[in-house]
């Protein structure tokens, strides 16, 4: 069996399923057609890489942690990733990413020295062949998902590199919810390996990409309380460019 034809199969039952819960008016039926949910996996394939039933799988994970239908949520991730600079016309983030996978620097691809923080728990954005983001463990070291090929590591700030335009983040909150954060990040999200996968990258297990272990490390140490969700356009997927954008920061 083709893999289209069995996810082809999964979204009909899927889609069966909710329409017959709207009969009793408690959700309405999906408006996406199952072509239109193929055509969003074989996009998200094709751009980020992965499987399309490892999409599908997060897909539906995701839909039913938020209580929206999977082909909703497709349609978010694809916008999504559009909006982030991911085409089927041109040149994929994922090509770039492995051109700049072998630079020595990991995913911080520049020509400056990173600078020293305010204070650890700060956040730097490159704008690299990929925008890139990284956390300030503290004045000296920076905690980063450097990028393809690479485990998420722990460097001297002094031995990275960035783009001539790069900024810094101070996240709007108290230093001690900053500290635990960077603390977060050093305990638990170092040593874990790339995520080429931004859709559905809104969680803190398994492998990591820039911009979800700087969400992770807010996110996981403040959701009983107060969250702190620096993916500032919410949709499905956590890109560098919601962290730059969200209002939980101001750059300096
Ligand atoms: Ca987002």
């Amino acid at each position: 069996m083709r893999p289209t034809k069995y996810l082809r199969a999964r979204f009909i039952i899927t889609g069966a399923a909710l329409a017959a819960t709207s009969l009793v008016g408690a959700i309405a039926p999906p408006s996406a057609s199952a072509h239109e949910v193929d055509s969003n996996l074989t996009f998200l394939a094709t751009t980020m890489g992965g499987t399309e039933a490892q999409i599908l799988s997060d897909a539906e994970a995701y839909a039913k942690s938020t209580n929206q239908n999977v082909a909703t949520v497709l349609q978010a991730a694809v916008n999504e990733a559009q909006a982030n600079g991911y085409s089927l016309h041109s040149e994929s983030l994922k090509d770039k990413n492995s051109n700049a996978a072998p630079n020595n620097s990991g995913g911080t691809v520049g020509s400056v020295p990173l600078t020293a923080p305010r204070q650890a728990g700060d956040i730097f954005w490159s704008d690299s062949t990929t925008d890139h983001v990284g956390l300030y463990y503290d004045r000296t070291f920076i905690i980063e998902a450097p990028g393809e090929g690479k485990v998420s590591r722990k460097a001297p700030i002094a031995n990275v590199t960035a783009s001539y335009n790069h900024v810094k983040l101070q996240v709007n909150t108290t230093q001690t919810r900053r500290n635990a954060a960077a603390a977060y990040a050093n305990n638990y999200l170092l040593g874990r390996s790339y995520n080429i996968y931004f859709a559905f990258n809104r969680k803190a297990d398994g492998a990591l990409n820039c911009s979800q272990l700087v969400w992770a490390a807010y996110y996981e140490t403040t959701k009983n309380s107060g969250v702190i969700d620096l993916d500032g356009n919410g949709g499905p997927g956590v890109y560098p460019g919601d962290i730059l954008r969200t209002t939980w920061v101001t750059r300096y």
